[in-house]
Formats: C-alpha cells, structure tokens, sequence
C-alpha cells in the first residue's frame, strides 16, 4: 500500500450532526418528509455537531488519516436567494480545522441528500433551477474551505437517491414515477457538471470527484440473452452516472432505449455539451454489494427494498430490461445485501480499464442489528467483512487498479435512512440517548490493520 493511502471512514452531514434546527440551519427535504409523516428522524441522530471533536479524536487514536463527511447545504445557504448563513460556515470551518489539527485529511462531499426544502418546494431535482443553485451553493464551499479542503466530491450516490426518491419511492419526495427518476438524473449529472465548472474557473487547488453506489454486475450464465440483460442492468446501475461523470456522456444504447418509452427531449444540446466538457478528476466508488442478474421473462417492473431486516423481500424487475436474482450459494446479512467481496475486487479493475482514473473507495461497510449494553462490542463478523473486502481492494490494486483509499461506513454509529437507529455499521458505538460513545472491537482491529498499512491484512 503506497504510504499516501487514505484510511478513514464515511458519514452524511443529515445521518449524524443533528442539531436540525440550530444556527439558522433551514429545514431539509429529510427534516420536512420525516417529521410530515411521523417517522424516525435524524433531529439528533449521534449529535455530531456538539460531539465533532471526541468523534474526531477518536478517529486519529483510531490511526485514521481522513475523514470523509458532507456539508449540508440548508446549513450553509439559507434560502433560494443563495444568502449565506455564516454559522453554517463557521460549523464546518471548526470540523474542518479539528480535521487538520489531528492529521487526518478532511474529504468533502457537497450533497449528501439534505436538499433544502425550499427547493424541493419548488420541484427540486424537476428544476432547473436547483441544478444551477447548487453550483451557487458549491462554489461558496470552494471559496470558503478550498484554502483547507483539497479533495472535493459533488454528489454521494446520484442513482441511489434518484431511484430512490422517484421510482421505487423509499425516500422523499417518494414517487413512482419513470419520467421524473430520469428528468432527476439528468438535472444531477447537470449540476455536478455546473459545479465542476466552478471548480475549473475558480482554479481552486486539489481534485474533485463523484461518489458512485456501485453495483458491479455479474450474469447467471454466458448466455447472449444474458449479456444483453447485464448491459441493461449496468446502464441502469453504474453507466448513467460513471460514463457520464468520467467520459462526459450518456451511454448511446441507453438512450435509445429510454426514447421507447420516455420523452427525452428536455436533453438538450446545450446541456449536454457542458457535461461533456466537465468531467471529473477521480471516482468514489461506494461499494456494498454486486448485482447478480439473469434476463427478464415477464411482468410488470417490480422494486422492492428490504427496509425491514427480514430476510427475502428484495425484489428488483425491471421490465423488458432484466431481472436481478440472488445466489443460492452467498451469504446474506438481515436487509438481504449479499456479503461479496470479490466483487469489489472485480468492480475496481473493471472501473480503473474502462475510466483510467484514480479511484477511493468511499464507504464499504455492514449492518446489524446489535446490543451494545454490553463492555464491547464484540463484532467480528464486521471485522471479517472489513478483513475481506480490504483484502479485495488490495488485490484489486495487485492488478493494477489505482486505489488511493478506504473508507469504512461508518466510523461511529448513525441514523439509517429508512432503519433509524436499528441498523448498525459504526466502528464506535453510539448511546442514541445519552449519546455516549464507545469503541467495539472492530475499532480496535482497524487500528491496527491501518497501523500496518494493511500489511495485517
Ligand atoms: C449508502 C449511503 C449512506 C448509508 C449507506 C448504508 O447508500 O450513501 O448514506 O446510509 O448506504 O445504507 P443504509 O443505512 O440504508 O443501510
């Protein structure tokens, strides 16, 4: 491992700050749907904001070496004038310097999720206009933290939340819709672009990348029929995002196919072409699990998202595309990810052949349902699922693929989108009401694989 790799772990301003409503904070989109439908919330989630410094300690004592975190935007910008709220700045000018002060570098995601409400009032990701504010919104983040903050991401996940958001209907604004999942997917890759122009014109020092759910997929056999089914499924997961992120355009064959169904029309010309002259300098890959995928046969798109922790109730169809199956022969946790890490190792190669660019992976992580009244946590099976993954990286690295990082979801335990507090990934326990923290064994293990350089690996 080159002594420059980045160790650390992964959190999202909304799944761990809190403090939802201090500072001049505006309300998010999380804030508004979470607390409109009564469901668990991140109001305090593992107060980050008043524990910042103990969490940052802990890391460094942890022998971490960056953090990877988000900025929320509605903490930052105050409304759709683009006013900015000077205590949102002076929050993260203080975690930022905590960073520094303890050696650990700060990598920065702009969007994490928390759109301001005040855009999702008027369409959010719809809009236009939402596009261009966050290019308003990132460049006041270049000007204020760029002297500090020298590795940039703009987005975590843009298919994770989009399809989310707009398809299968697990997060706000919680749609079923195919025409608004692909106007929001457009309008995201767009204003990463925008923000990336800022970057440029701004001649800010350092690098600025994506974050990427990746989703490497595998067929069930060398069928063609099969192969067709696994390019539909990777134009679908990883191509939209990664092709156009890193080569500038939308893959050619999957626009064709949305214009069988879909009006695609508000693609135009002059959009596209600043994508293509935006590209990014790096990929966060963030990785929990492949796709194993077979073709389709029949019936209506079906997407069903384990947010239960009973086993069995994923399912993913999409019609005349592909069907994803699971593997008799994996293992799989309670939310019915399959634990593989190979296809870390596989993602990373094919990643780094087909873009040519520096790679981080930017969370990889498991979880669980967990007692932690207990003196420690005794989590091995995270331990060998860190063990194994990280061993995957380094194979991937082996043949050739240019991986300068790792980092864990999460460094201390947080709010799950759609499982509150139930589902565990952090490396640090957290007492959601006392909010006390305290190192399982995993934290300890990771020390010393990061101590060694993964050399103990
Ligand atoms: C990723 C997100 C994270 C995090 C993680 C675990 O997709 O970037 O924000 O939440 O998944 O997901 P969950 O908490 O739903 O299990």
């Amino acid at each position: 491992m080159n002594s420059n790799f980045l160790w650390g772990g992964a959190t999202a301003s909304y799944q761990c700050e809190g403090a939802w409503n201090i500072d001049d904070k505006a309300e998010s989109m999380w804030d508004h749907y979470l607390h409109e439908n009564n469901l668990e919330n991140g109001d305090v989630a593992s107060d980050h904001y008043h524990h910042f410094e103990e969490d940052i300690k802990m890391m460094k004592d942890g022998g971490h070496n960056a953090y990877r975190f988000s900025l929320s935007w509605p903490r930052i910008i105050k409304n759709r004038a683009g006013d900015i709220n000077p205590k949102g700045i002076a929050f993260y000018n203080k975690l930022i310097n905590c960073c520094l002060k303890n050696g650990i570098t700060p990598f920065v995601t702009l969007y994490h999720w928390d759109l301001p409400q005040y855009w999702q009032e008027v369409g959010g990701w719809l809009n236009l206009d939402t596009s261009r504010a966050f290019a308003h919104y990132a460049e006041v983040c270049f000007e204020a933290f760029g002297d500090k903050v020298k590795l940039w991401t703009t987005f975590n996940e843009p298919k994770w939340f989009t399809v989310n958001g707009y398809l299968i209907g697990n997060y706000p604004p919680a749609e079923h819709d195919l025409q608004h999942t692909i106007i929001c997917g457009f309008n995201v890759m767009y204003a990463n672009a925008l923000a990336i122009q800022k970057f440029r014109q701004g001649k800010f020092q350092g690098q600025i990348g994506i974050v990427h759910s990746y989703s490497p997929i595998d067929g069930i056999d060398d069928t063609i029929e099969t192969k067709i089914a696994m390019r539909n499924a990777d134009n679908y997961a990883n191509n939209w995002v990664l092709d156009t992120a890193a080569l500038g355009s939308f893959p050619i064959d999957l626009l064709a196919k949305l214009s069988e169904t879909n009006d695609i029309s508000f693609m135009k010309p002059d959009l596209l072409k600043t994508i293509a002259e935006n590209k990014v300098d790096f990929l966060g890959l963030n990785y929990y699990a492949r796709t194993l995928v077979k073709p389709y046969t029949s019936g209506e798109t079906k997407m069903v998202f384990n947010n239960s922790g009973k086993k069995g109730s994923t399912q993913m169809r999409i019609k005349n595309w592909f069907e994803q199956v699971m593997d008799p022969n994996s293992e799989y946790t309670e939310w019915d990810t399959e634990i593989y890490p190979k296809g870390l190792e596989d993602g990373l190669i094919r990643a780094y052949q087909k873009y040519h660019l520096p790679i981080f992976v930017t969370e990889n992580g498991v979880g669980f349902h967990e007692n932690i009244n207990v003196n420690e946590v005794k989590d091995d099976y995270r331990i060998s699922f860190m063990n194994d993954h990280i061993n995957a990286l380094m194979n991937a690295q082996d043949k050739g693929a240019d991986v300068r990082g790792y980092f864990t979801w999460s460094p201390f335990d947080l709010y799950s989108w759609m499982n509150g507090v139930e589902k565990r990934y952090g490396l640090v326990a957290v007492d959601f009401s006392t909010l006390k923290r305290k190192p399982k064994a995993s934290y300890f293990w990771y020390k010393k694989i990061i101590n060694s350089n993964g050399k103990l690996i």
